[in-house]
């Protein structure tokens, strides 16, 4: 199924994502494989316009890139000379259609394979849980294009692998390895060989598809305004946050079900 609004005033084109349901998760495929999906002005619109209007019985979302790659980063073939005005207003465009990721309803969770490259990069930043599988490779050459980068990535990406790590990828065009990304703090999961990120990420949808709204929500919205706050206020809204969580029938009912031993209990891996 292919959707967006392609009539929205923008340059949204829905044919450069696929959108299906699996269960409650909602799926999003990345889709312009020839161009190894570069991110293109007419991609971020639909991803926009996507983000935007998540169904209500979607419990989870599962970005993915269609073909062997998740994304090859910004489209170069788009980077025209722009003054510092248009410069900033691309800047921000992409900040506000990653932001939508970062703040979604629902948890996020993109499933990384080949280039992993600049926005791309910037992209999975924006999710809420990363699983790579083995061809994954997480490269910055902003860099050697002469460029910076533009959708958020010097904000999310030291926050997961440090300031240090990004600077030397900027600076060296270093290339990380699904296998040093999931050490180093790129993605939280890595798949064996021959597994499926996307397979894997919808186990995983179907995870976090089960807990509570509200948990989840705390989680996505509460958890990293408490992580940058400064101690006091985070512990303030940290009690805050467990006690409208907890006040919840769907906290009470999920308690009482354990105390019944109706439920399942926690078990060592
Ligand atoms: C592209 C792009 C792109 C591929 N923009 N067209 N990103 C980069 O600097 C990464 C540039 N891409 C590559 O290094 C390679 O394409 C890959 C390693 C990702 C894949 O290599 P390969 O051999 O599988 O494919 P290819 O032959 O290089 O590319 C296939 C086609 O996709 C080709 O077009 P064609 O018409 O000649 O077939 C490429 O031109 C096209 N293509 N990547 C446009 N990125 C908000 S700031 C964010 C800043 C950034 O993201 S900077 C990082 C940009």
């Amino acid at each position: 199924m292919l959707t967006g609004n392609a009539s929205a005033a923008t340059l949204a084109d829905s044919s450069t994502l696929v959108v299906e349901t699996v269960g409650s998760v909602l799926t999003i495929g990345l889709n312009r494989p020839k161009k190894r999906n570069a991110l293109n002005d007419g991609l971020m619109a639909a991803l926009k316009d996507c983000f935007t209007d998540i169904p209500d019985d979607i419990r989870a979302v599962v970005i993915h890139g269609i073909g062997d790659h998740f994304s090859a980063g910004l489209d170069l073939s788009e980077l025209r000379e722009r003054d510092a005005t248009e410069g900033l207003v691309h800047s921000q465009t992409w900040h506000r259609v990653f932001d939508r990721v970062q703040y979604c309803r629902v948890p996020v969770i993109a499933a990384l394979k080949g280039a992993v490259i600049g926005g791309g990069l910037e992209l999975a930043c924006a999710a809420h849980i990363r699983v790579a599988e083995p061809s994954a490779y997480y490269a910055l050459p902003e860099g050697s294009r002469g460029i910076f980068v533009g959708g958020g990535g010097s904000v999310r990406l030291p926050r997961l692998i440090g300031v240090a790590r990004m600077a030397d990828m900027m600076l060296t065009g270093r290339v990380y390895s699904a296998a040093d990304g999931v050490v180093h703090g790129f993605s939280q999961y890595l798949t064996d060989d021959g597994g499926s990120a996307y397979d894997k990420a919808i186990e995983l949808g179907n995870r976090v598809a089960q807990n509570a709204p509200l948990t989840n929500f705390a989680v996505l919205q509460a958890l990293p305004m408490i992580a940058e706050a400064n101690p006091q206020t985070g512990l303030l809204m940290e009690s805050l946050m467990a006690t409208v969580a907890q006040s919840d029938q769907e906290a009470k009912n999920r308690i009482r079900a354990f105390l019944d031993h109706k439920t399942a209990k926690v078990k060592p891996t």
